[in-house]
């Protein structure tokens, strides 16, 4: 049992994202914090520590335009020699003023053709990183009633994931990602994983649903849709983070490390553990320190895992179909409450890893070595 508990732990691959390694904030402040990377190679390089410390983080996912450089394949050729690779690209359709009234939902089809074509241009660029993820997020939506049409806009974003899922390669796909509200306050035109997996269905499989855990509703069963995309075979994978209030972004397992682990046992359960379902982080770090709030990140997702890993399926199957409530309960509450770090440290040193990544990396003076190294770091584009 604990061998295959390690076995699929130490298979597990999170991703993290460019974004976080670069200053962020909200839309008051971005607080600058020392030794941040000043270009895209250097936050591959950080990036790069965090997989070098846990084991479990190989790949890295882009922001374009954020992450915008001359020559791709030398990038992903820099991944490479980090020991890391490009995962997902993620297109930006919502930092441009053309961008106001929406993207792809916008009533001017010249602005439509725009942001069209800005996901065609990161689907190049997944064919020169070797990428087989895009992931589409957009901010359209509208403020007030009346503004545009409801339906239309429906139609509008219909055809262009058309025209970007036509342009798909052998062994890409795209992930849909919805988002409750904001910037977009009345509708939003992608709000839930209903109209997601609505417009993946109409497509075909190599579009599928990607949840990220802070884009509902306060209250929303996460585990549900979790449990229901995998079932359809449409969940494409996580954007993980926290929330407390709204899209909070911040580390995943903070605010609420029992959520995380009922979503793990769903996707555990449902047959989503492996590299068809991305394990992806989201998240900004703007007051901690990035580098270690990502290996921390990592950890949580890592713990609730394998506390997923150590539910007993066969007891809580047995429990369930004898009606036994409080005894099946009891059957996932046994394997939360177990404490997995003394074997989260075991596996790592089985792996050649310091079984405490973050005293390792805090000794490792990477970080004082960047601060003294880097002057004038790079914003990841929020807040810009
Ligand atoms: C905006 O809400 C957002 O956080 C989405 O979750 C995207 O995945 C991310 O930004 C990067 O574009
Ligand atoms: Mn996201
Ligand atoms: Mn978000």
């Amino acid at each position: 049992m604990t061998t295959d508990i390690k076995a699929a732990l130490r298979a597990q691959a999170i991703e993290t994202p460019s974004w976080a390694y670069a200053n962020s904030g909200t839309r008051f402040k971005v607080f600058a914090q020392p030794g941040v990377p000043r270009d895209p190679f250097e936050k591959l390089a950080d990036a790069a520590q965090v997989h070098a410390f846990t084991g479990v983080a190989p790949s890295v996912a882009l922001h374009i335009p954020w992450d915008r450089v001359d020559d791709y394949a030398a990038l992903a050729g820099h991944a490479a020699d980090l020991g890391v690779r490009i995962g997902a690209i993620n297109s930006n359709v919502f930092q441009d003023d053309d961008y106001r009234l929406g993207s792809v939902t916008n009533p001017d089809p010249r602005v439509r053709r725009k942001a069209t074509d800005h996901l065609l241009e990161c689907v190049d660029i997944m064919d020169a990183t070797g990428s087989g993820t895009l992931k589409l997020w957009f901010s359209d939506g509208t403020n007030y009633p009346g503004q545009d049409d409801i339906r239309a806009r429906q139609d509008r974003l219909a055809e262009a994931l058309r025209e970007v899922y036509d342009r798909l390669g052998d062994g890409q796909r795209f992930l849909l990602e919805y988002k409750l509200f904001e910037p977009a306050f009345y509708t939003t035109d992608v709000p839930d994983w209903g109209t997601a997996y609505a417009h993946c269905l109409e497509l075909g499989p190599k579009a599928q649903v990607v949840v990220d855990t802070g884009h509902h509703a306060p209250g929303t069963n996460i585990e549900f849709i979790v449990a229901f995309l995998l079932r359809q075979g449409r969940l494409g994978g996580f954007d993980f983070n926290s929330r407390f209030y709204a899209d909070d972004d911040l580390m995943v397992g903070a605010a609420d490390p029992f959520q995380l682990f009922r979503i793990m046992f769903e996707v555990v359960r449902g047959g989503g553990y492996g590299p068809h379902v991305a394990f992806m982080l989201d998240q900004c770090h703007n007051l901690e320190p990035k580098i270690a709030g990502q290996i921390r990140s990592v950890m949580n997702v890592q713990e609730a895992t394998a506390k997923a890993l150590l539910v007993d399926r066969d007891a809580l199957a047995a429990a369930q179909a004898a009606g036994d409530v409080l005894g099946a309960n009891a059957v996932l509450m046994d394997a939360y409450s177990t404490d997995v770090r003394p074997l989260l440290a075991e596996l790592r040193a089985e792996m050649g890893l310091d079984p405490d990544p973050m005293a390792a990396y805090a000794r490792s003076g990477y970080f004082e070595k960047v601060c003294a190294e880097r002057v004038g770091g790079t914003q990841a584009g929020w807040g810009a």
